[in-house]
């Protein structure tokens, strides 16, 4: 079973990540972990800490001479800001951040203790597991992309680059922030990943439940998703055709490439949902947690906007659960025996 645990705080040492289960055999080129690490930390509106950091994997194990040898993959990301024990305690809860129920579920008195790992910084771990992951699909053939749709009520096809950015400042200069709404399409997967057998086998459920887990994430649909409930049946389903060269294929794609919780083949388009960030540095009232009388929450450096970088973890997510689907579907414990699988059951499709 391919599974990953992230450990680090925000503005600890270091951030590091395991990926256990990959097969032996990938090769694995770190400047594409690097660049999809800087990807992760672009986009208009981030904070200061961007400019700070320069995300870069080390990797510590499971590489040998820049192929994996099965064993767990472990990469650490430096944090050039590490100032967690110079942090000032931080007493007045953000609402909408992790600070108010992390104090009272663990316990704290300082809701930095709560904020350092809730942070999306962790997500910098994340962006590199995916990274391996995606080297591992390119090898079936699965791509995975994403797009911005829409940045605080600005739809990007109605609107250039400009009005976003336009929108983004007005934020900043209020002491606000801005979510949005990206798009994760995986192209190339076959039919048969994932399962209706079990509700924890359904592909859709993983996929938005991983989706789901990134940090302000709050809705995910999958093809024309909130939008069929508005529409009959016979406009929203997908009619099936044959053709000898293509075999089964559809017209459209409403689906999002999943039906009865597996893959059907067509691309699996995911949209997600991302909260506005939730420091704001025109804050929302808020309660110090020592002395229980009102204040304004706290306020630290953050971003304003952060939609595209969610989009490139959502990537990286989307990329370990597809990779997982595979592994879990064809199993091997090298990559040639994985795609030897893999070749046999795209053979079974075309003579079906
Ligand atoms: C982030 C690093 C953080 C934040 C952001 C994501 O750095 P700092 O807190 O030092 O400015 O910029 O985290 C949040 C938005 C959040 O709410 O936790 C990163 O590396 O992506």
């Amino acid at each position: 079973m391919l599974r990953y645990l992230t450990a680090g705080e925000s503005h600890g040492k270091c951030l590091v990540a395991i990926l256990e289960g990959m097969v032996a055999g990938l090769k694995i080129d770190s400047a594409f972990i690097n660049s999809e690490l800087k990807r992760r930390q672009q986009g208009f509106g981030r904070g200061e800490r961007m400019s700070i950091e320069r995300d870069k994997a080390e990797i510590l194990s499971g590489i040998r001479k820049g192929v994996t040898i099965g064993s767990p993959v472990a990469i650490m990301i430096e944090n050039k800001d590490f100032s967690i024990d110079k942090k000032p305690p931080v007493l007045c809860p953000r609402p909408g951040h992790a600070d108010l129920a992390g104090s009272l579920k663990y316990d704290f008195d300082d809701a930095r203790n709560a904020l350092e790992r809730s942070s999306a910084r962790e997500t910098a771990s994340r962006t590199a597991i995916g990274a391996v992951c995606k080297i591992f699909l390119s090898r079936f053939g699965i791509k995975i992309k994403s797009s911005v749709v829409m940045v605080g009520g600005v739809w990007m096809d109605l609107a250039g680059n400009q009005l976003i950015t336009d929108r983004i400042n007005t934020a900043k200069r209020r002491g606000d922030t801005l979510g949005g709404i990206f798009e994760v399409v995986s192209t190339g997967a076959p039919a048969g990943l994932g399962s209706f057998s079990q509700a924890d086998k359904r592909l859709g459920g993983i996929l938005a439940g991983a989706l789901m887990s990134i940090q302000a994430i709050k809705g995910v649909e999958a093809g024309l998703g909130f939008r069929s409930a508005e529409a009959f049946g016979s406009t929203v389903h997908d009619a099936i055709y044959y053709d000898r060269k293509k075999g089964f294929y559809r017209k459209t794609n409403n689906a999002g490439g999943l039906e009865g919780g597996v893959s059907n083949g067509e691309p699996i388009v995911l949209r997600c949902v991302m909260k506005p960030i939730s420091t704001l540095m025109n804050p929302l009232d808020s309660v110090n947690i020592r002395t229980k009388k009102a204040q304004k929450a706290c306020a630290e450096r953050s971003d304003i906007c952060a939609v595209w970088s969610a989009a490139v973890v959502a990537e990286a997510v989307v990329a370990f659960e597809l990779a997982k689907a595979v592994l879990e579907k064809f199993g091997g414990d090298s990559l040639a025996e994985t795609k030897r699988n893999y070749e046999g059951y795209i053979k079974q499709l075309k003579l079906f």
